[in-house]
């Protein structure tokens, strides 16, 4: 068979196995148009029927997450993990709280994140974990509640050699805290089975910042690349949580200023370039909407609706809120305002037909599982670190986490290069991803 036709069965293979899972579906079918070169010139991976194995998770884990709110009423959420592959380390990645969770989600996280800690060089395997409950408008208390029941189950099946989950969207340290202390209680051990825990117990300098840190060094090494740099650059950032926030304080200490931020109900434009300081205290300290910020600045404006953000004149364009956020309406108004880069702070925030548009127009882009790589990247580095009982300083941990940006940025121009699709980086990304985690299934047997 040859190598399309081969992609093409095992893509029907997964329509036919995950109906209705859209999301993963666009997922693996990316992954797969990315392969047919490398399938071409190893034909081990298709005899060993490499790729209908990786489209299936090694395990998924689904269960009934009941709870009681402030006002004694009895909830019921759905929790998930997906272990997916543990061919080159113990199951790695987020736990996602958002009302939109449900398998087909889960699953495409899982898939990416699989690709993308390989690409960390460190040894993690992949797997993406969460719930439908939404933690908006809940009290302390109810989340704590909700984080505590989530692990009495999800402790079962986790492990600081086994599975070791962080947070995502609508988990940050503090669900991560609750969901430790409850995992101790039940565990009655002190381990490093979560990362993006508190520095007092356990946790590493620079995770907080490291997603958004991480994706504005590889855009900085691409920029040095071309002979430039973020100094003077405009840049525009979708979303106002822990990626989008890092990666404007980043930027700003480049010297590139931020003229637009989101959530999920519109977005600011602040031609004075963003206040971060006023940001971190609506979003981290006060958990309030991105609206409250013109209330504080006067001059800047907001507009209901986020997807209007992407008409912002920019050099820059960082999507770092959600999965297909940035569509093909967006990408043209970017190409037209003459935006030279799009680099993807989320997991799979541009739609396959906007991702085309941008590459066909030049636009240098940059997808998740290498740009938003820097998150799980520090993870892995607080395993190294709990491992060793030992905690690295600020500088330390920062300056792995910038070597590893660099180095993922060369692998996946290199491997864009070989493959002839020189400066594709998602098919770089794809193929570099993948051959370790091929080679090391092929390695190790039938698994
Ligand atoms: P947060 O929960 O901190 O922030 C999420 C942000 O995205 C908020 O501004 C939120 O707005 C917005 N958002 C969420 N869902 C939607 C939606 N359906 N439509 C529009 N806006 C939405 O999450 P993170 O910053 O951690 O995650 C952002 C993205 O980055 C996700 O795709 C995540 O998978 C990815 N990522 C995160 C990493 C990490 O280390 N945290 C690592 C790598 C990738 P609102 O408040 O209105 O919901
Ligand atoms: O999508 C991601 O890479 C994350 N949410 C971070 C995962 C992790 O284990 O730190």
């Amino acid at each position: 068979m040859s190598s399309k036709k081969t992609i093409e069965s095992v893509y029907e293979l997964v329509l036919k196995r995950n109906p209705g899972e859209t999301e993963f579906h666009q997922a693996v079918r990316e992954v797969l148009d990315s392969l047919v070169p490398v399938l071409e010139e190893n034909p081990q991976y298709v005899d060993g029927r490499i790729l209908e194995r990786i489209v299936e998770p090694e395990r998924v884990l689904m269960f009934r997450v009941p709870w009681l709110d402030d006002s004694g009423k009895v909830q019921v959420n759905r929790g998930f993990r997906v272990e997916f592959n543990s061919a080159i380390g113990p199951y790695k990645g987020g736990l996602r709280f958002h009302p939109s969770v449900y398998l087909g989600i889960i699953k495409f996280l899982g898939f990416e994140q699989v690709f993308k800690n390989s690409l960390t060089g460190l040894m993690m395997g992949g797997g993406k974990g969460g719930s439908d409950f939404d933690p908006k408008g809940k009290s302390d208390n109810e989340v704590m509640k909700f984080c505590q029941s989530f692990m009495t189950e999800l402790c079962k099946h986790i492990g600081p050699d086994t599975d070791v989950p962080a947070g995502d969207i609508g988990v940050g340290g503090r669900e991560i805290g609750f969901m430790f202390g409850q995992y101790k209680r039940i565990r009655n051990e002190f381990t490093g089975v979560l990362t993006g825990k508190g520095l007092n117990w356990g946790g590493s300098l620079v995770r907080t910042e490291a997603t958004g840190y991480g994706l504005v060094y590889i855009v900085d090494e691409l920029l040095k690349e071309k002979g430039q740099s973020f100094d003077g650059k405009t840049v525009v950032v979708s979303g106002s949580g822990n990626v989008a926030i890092y990666a404007t304080e980043k930027v700003q200490q480049l010297g590139g200023k931020v003229v637009a931020m989101s959530d999920s109900n519109g977005y600011i434009y602040d031609a004075q370039g963003i206040n971060l300081a006023t940001v971190k205290q609506i979003k981290e300290v006060e958990r309030k909407r991105i609206k409250e910020y013109t209330t504080i600045h006067k001059s800047a404006k907001y507009t209901e609706g986020c997807n209007g953000i992407w008409n912002v004149k920019c050099d820059i364009a960082l999507p770092s809120a959600t999965q297909n956020e940035l569509d093909a309406a967006g990408a043209k108004a970017l190409i037209k305002n003459g935006c030279v880069c799009v680099a993807e702070g989320a997991n799979m925030p541009t739609t396959p037909d906007a991702a085309e548009l941008l590459i066909e127009n030049k636009v240098a882009f940059l997808p998740g599982k290498a740009a938003n790589a820097g998150g799980v990247a520090v993870s892995g580095l607080e395993m190294a670190q709990n491992s060793q009982r030992y905690a690295w300083t600020f500088e330390r941990a920062d300056a792995e986490l910038k070597n590893i940006m660099v180095n993922i940025y060369k692998n996946i121009s290199q491997a864009s290069e070989k493959y002839g699709a020189k400066g594709n980086y998602i098919v770089g990304a794809n193929i570099a991803g993948f051959v370790k985690v091929a080679d090391s299934m092929l390695n190790q047997g039938l698994v």
